[in-house]
């Protein structure tokens, strides 16, 4: 059943009807549209002034045909895209995924959540996203440096620090993102540093890029915790994936006195009841880029269980950090039963729109992506700022800074919950907050 506001309904039908077949997409727009109806009561000139409908299609959306050759020698094809999707605030800012799940819908549901998302952060950015269908699993290193040259000798054109700066997602690390920036570079012969982030330390990257997204995820749950007088402290956590999200978040977690126990990628889970051993976990993922299976079989206690689904898992706090739809209703049922008592999303909406609200329903702190996830695109605002005054920060100063930050969207959040009359519900707290923002900034710029 939608929630949607009768004022609404004609808008999201318009998106159904301009977006056929684009079901992630649908999902992300109905989700934030669900949030508003509060506020387009209170101010009708954002739907007299269409400004609603202009957030809903993107600004400009490119796809384009990426050729390369294989070890083989075999000429291969996979087919890009990049959306960007909204500029008030700033360049367009916002990853890269390679997966060969993605088509254009991922793309504009993952475009149109960072516009909320990079918002939210409190920094100048726009909203975007990227990506291709390209599968880099069992890849050779030649071949993904041919890939990603061959995708930048495309994608140079439309990209620049004031216009459009790209960074990692899923399948895309530092080393895709060093191939990607060494080819601009050839290409445009300028050493534009803050045309893309995620870059590696010896090259203009940030420190404490790597951990943001992970570590901004804790922060943030740390401080959905403490509004409610509770904290991570001996809590049982477990995170979905073990991709750079989710090995930082279980990093992060562990600091702070949580026990975290299992973690997943698509062809099971590993429970470790000792306590996750975070430094083996780089070393199979980071190092080896082997399976998490490899996990279990260095650490004899540890289990693999192929196929499982990691919420079964008993657990107090449950990080999804692997994809989209990945916590389903009925797993939501099942923390529901174990107990938990907070779940914040790493990944950009993992979970189904039943689970959001089964867990809303049971009073569950539950944090939506474009706010817990936030840290990730917050810390590459930070290292365009360096990469902008010619500077580089210290690991502490810059983790300072992440935390700060997290604290103002969780700020930020909880003060437009409670002004729109829905305290503790973050999901509405989240959309109204970056709605306003970003709907403000697109009037003062009239219409363009
Ligand atoms: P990685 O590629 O580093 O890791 C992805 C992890 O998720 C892997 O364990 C992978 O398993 C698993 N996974 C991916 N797709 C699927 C699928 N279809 N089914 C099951 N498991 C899957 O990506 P990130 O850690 O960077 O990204 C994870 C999530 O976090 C994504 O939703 C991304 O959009 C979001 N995010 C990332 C940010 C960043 O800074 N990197 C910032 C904010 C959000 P397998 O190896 O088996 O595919
Ligand atoms: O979903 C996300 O916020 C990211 N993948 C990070 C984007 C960025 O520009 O750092």
């Amino acid at each position: 059943m939608s929630r949607l506001d009768a004022a609404l309904q004609p808008h999201y039908e318009i998106v159904l009807a301009r977006n056929p077949g684009e079901a992630e997409f649908h999902q992300a727009v109905l989700e934030v549209l669900e949030s508003l109806g509060p506020v387009v009561r209170k101010h009708p000139e954002y739907v007299e002034e269409a400004v609603i409908e202009r957030l809903c299609e993107p600004e400009r959306q490119l796809i384009f045909r990426v050729p390369w050759t294989d070890d083989q020698g075999r000429v291969q094809m996979n087919r890009a895209f990049r959306v960007e999707f909204n500029s008030a605030l700033g360049p367009y800012k916002g990853g890269l995924r390679f997966h060969p799940s993605v088509y254009l819908g991922i793309v504009k549901f993952l475009g149109f959540e960072q516009i909320f998302k990079n918002a939210l952060t409190g920094m100048p950015i726009g909203g975007g996203k990227g990506g291709s269908d390209f599968d880099p699993k069992g890849r050779s290193d030649a071949e993904i440096m041919r890939f990603c040259q061959s995708l930048m000798t495309e994608l140079y054109r439309h990209l620049g620090e004031y216009t459009d700066v790209p960074a990692g997602d899923i399948g895309v690390g530092g080393r895709e993102i060093g191939y990607l920036f060494g080819q601009y570079k050839r290409i445009t012969n300028r050493y534009e540093s803050g045309v893309l982030t995620g870059k590696g330390l010896s090259y203009g990257g940030s420190q404490v890029r790597t951990e943001a997204t992970g570590y901004g995820t804790v922060f943030f749950t740390e401080q959905m915790l403490a509004a409610t007088g509770s904290s991570l402290s001996g809590r049982r956590v477990v995170v979905s994936g073990s991709g750079n999200v989710a090995i930082y978040a279980a990093q992060k977690a562990a600091a702070l006195g949580a026990h975290v126990v299992a973690c997943s990628d698509s062809s099971g889970y590993v429970v470790d009841e000792d306590g996750l051993d975070i430094g083996l976990l780089q070393q199979v993922k980071e190092v080896d880029r082997a399976r998490i299976s490899a996990y279990a079989e260095q650490r004899p206690k540890a289990e693999f269980v192929a196929g499982g689904s990691v919420w079964d898992v008993r657990c107090e706090v449950a990080l999804p950090c692997a994809t989209q739809n990945e916590l389903d209703g009925d797993a939501a049922r099942t923390l529901v039963e174990n107990g938990v008592l907070a779940v914040a999303e790493g990944a950009n909406m993992p979970c189904t729109p039943e689970a959001t609200r089964l867990f809303q329903e049971s009073k569950v702190l539950f944090a939506p992506g474009k706010a817990a996830n936030a840290g990730g695109v917050a810390t590459s605002a930070l290292e365009m700022q360096q990469n902008a005054s010619r500077d580089s920060w210290s690991f502490e100063h810059t983790e300072e800074r992440l935390r700060e930050i997290m604290v103002g969207v969780h700020e930020r959040c909880a003060a437009a919950a409670d002004e729109y009359g829905t305290p503790g519900n973050y999901v509405a707290g989240a959309n109204i907050s970056s709605f306003l923002q970003v709907a403000d900034a697109m009037l003062a710029l009239g219409v363009v």
